[in-house]
């Protein structure tokens, strides 16, 4: 059996930090690993408790102010659920729900293989993330060691002794600062069947999933993760039904955007359970899960099914801290912070997930640089506001800025500019398009996508936009950043498009710039 391990001084690359941590993980054992420079005396300026992105981030800002910071994590590795359990297994997932409607909208077709009545398989994906996600663990763990410096300890979970002292194992560390950066967890509801073999959330999806899914699934929830996965689950050949208590889809707002996305997704042969919830799980003599109640406004429905995938929403890891430092939670239980990330008590603070929505990598991040800089001396606020956002269908969709029906309410004069148009044909029109798209462009012009953007006419400012197609994400985060800075048509006009590009904002503009009272088009 494995014992404690202490690294300061030895170097370690990327593929021996694989090696580790895919042991780690495998043999489930938790031995610390201790990376802590024993030739400084300082005190710690900083504990972050949770090595993910909040905590990651946190301490390397920390380290460059000159601070001292120890991260303690409870895996193996640092970088928390993104490389684990979140973004990077839906991006896969994703990746391969856009490539797999590719492939059956050609199936047969040029070289494309016949997929007809194919599924594809779902465990083999999963096992392919499972060893495969040891390689971004590892190069977090080399980034963070022999680039940043950072000093932590891993693989052991962690005790709050205090608001200044943590123990791991026999060791207990002291720090003028505790961080918490502990994340957040799924929602999981409290159904009868909840723990039968066959029902999985984000987490044990990757973790357990053992068996091939039948031909049915059947996804609990209507926000990103339960569209994203589901459309992944669709895209592999099974029957799948969302099943979403209000709408599917809300934080896309604007309506003719996310009746363009819903549509695409049912012509995917998606189907839509709308103010409908989870009522029971039914399992068979083994304790596998054999059908699902679902109760709509029309009755019960019942499915058959041997895989149900509960995306409800995600709750913040606080209950050890809460209790044991009796810090402030709000109505969700996510751990209340002011705008410099201090919780009810000064110096304890809290960032990420931890803290509550919108739950998202940015987000924790700059909550974590944020901390940093005010243990620092600094005096540095933040709260999340005025984003870019973005999600997966089949399609990568990405959204800024005000709906159509929000910017009508706040300006006079609202201008659209969309493809396709307003027109006859309707979505029968071969644009958008674009890298990723083209092919649709030729064979079902309707799949190549949809875009908008909306204008407050009087300034000429761009005020939202949206892009449902491939490739628009990247430019969204800079697209944001002048948003917010008032750009207006005639600046995106005078910039330099790198034709043909996704999404088409800079010619639509440059056709109206000289215009002053141009029309919707
Ligand atoms: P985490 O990364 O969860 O870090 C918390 C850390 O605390 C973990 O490493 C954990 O091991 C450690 N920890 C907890 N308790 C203890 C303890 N007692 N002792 C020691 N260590 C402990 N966001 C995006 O921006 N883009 C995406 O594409 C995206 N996709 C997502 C997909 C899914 C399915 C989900 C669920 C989320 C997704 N997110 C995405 C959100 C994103 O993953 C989170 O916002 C982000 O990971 C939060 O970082 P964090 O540091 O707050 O928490
Ligand atoms: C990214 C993890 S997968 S982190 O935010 O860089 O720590």
């Amino acid at each position: 059996m494995a014992t404690a391990m202490d690294i300061w001084g030895d170097y370690f690359t990327i593929a021996k930090w694989q090696d580790f941590v895919a042991g780690a993980l495998e043999s489930g054992s938790s031995y610390p690993v201790f990376n802590i420079n024993p030739n400084d005396a300082r005190e710690f300026d900083a504990i972050y408790l949770g090595g993910g992105a909040a905590g990651r981030f946190g301490a390397a800002y920390l380290r460059a102010l000159g601070g001292r910071v120890l991260i303690i994590d409870r895996w193996p590795f640092l970088g928390g659920s993104c490389p684990h359990q979140a973004c990077v297994p839906h991006h896969l997932f994703s990746d391969c729900a856009a490539q797999l409607m590719l492939e059956r909208t050609f199936s047969g077709k040029l070289w494309f293989q016949d997929l007809n009545d194919k599924m594809v398989s779902i465990k083999a994906i999963v096992e392919l993330f499972r060893s495969g996600r040891t390689g971004p663990h590892a190069m977090m763990n080399y980034q963070s060691k022999e680039q940043l410096g950072l000093e932590f300890v891993l693989n052991a979970e962690a005790k709050i002794i205090d608001a200044h002292t943590i123990q791991v194992n026999d060791s207990q560390f002291h720090a003028k600062n505790l961080v918490l950066a502990l994340g957040a967890k799924p929602v999981v509801p409290d159904v009868p069947g909840i723990q039968l073999k066959g029902v999985f959330n984000s987490q044990s999806l990757v973790e357990k999933l053992d068996y091939e899914p039948g031909n049915t699934a059947v996804v609990i929830g209507g926000g990103k993760t339960a569209i994203e996965y589901g459309c992944f689950f669709n895209a592999t050949g099974r029957r799948t039904i969302v099943v979403a208590r209000h709408q599917a889809m809300p934080m896309l707002k604007d309506a003719e955007s996310r009746a363009y996305a819903i549509k695409m997704m049912e012509e995917q042969g998606m189907e839509f359970l709308e103010n409908a919830e989870l009522s029971v799980i039914h399992g068979d003599a083994q304790g596998k899960v054999k059908t699902v109640s679902i109760k709509t406004s029309d009755g019960i429905i019942d499915i058959d099914t041997d895989f149900i995938f509960i995306a409800i929403g995600e709750q913040a890891n606080s209950e050890q801290a809460a209790q044991t430092l009796g810090l402030e939670l709000d109505d969700k239980s996510a751990i209340k912070v002011n705008r410099r990330m201090q919780t009810s008590l000064a110096n304890v603070y809290a960032v990420g997930d931890v803290t509550g929505p919108p739950m998202e990598m940015f987000k924790a991040r700059k909550e974590g640089v944020c901390a940093a800089k005010n243990i620092m001396g600094q005096v540095s606020e933040y709260k999340a506001a005025d984003y870019p956002d973005f999600m997966h269908t089949h399609y990568e969709i990405c959204w800024l800025g005000l709906s159509e029906a929000q910017a009508r309410e706040r300006y006079a004069n609202v201008k659209i500019m969309k493809l396709p148009p307003d027109n006859p044909n309707g979505l029968d029109v071969g644009l958008p398009a674009g890298d990723r798209m083209m092919l649709y462009l030729m064979a079902k012009p309707r799949m190549s996508g949809f875009q908008k953007l909306i204008i407050d006419g009087d300034t000429r400012k761009i005020v939202g936009a949206i892009h449902i197609g491939y490739g628009a994400k990247d430019g969204f985060q800079y697209l944001n950043y002048l948003v917010k800075n008032g750009v207006t048509i005639d600046d995106l006009a005078d910039m330099d498009e790198l034709f043909i590009s996704p999404s088409y904002f800079i010619q639509l503009c440059r056709l109206r710039a000289g215009d002053i009272h141009f029309n919707d088009m």
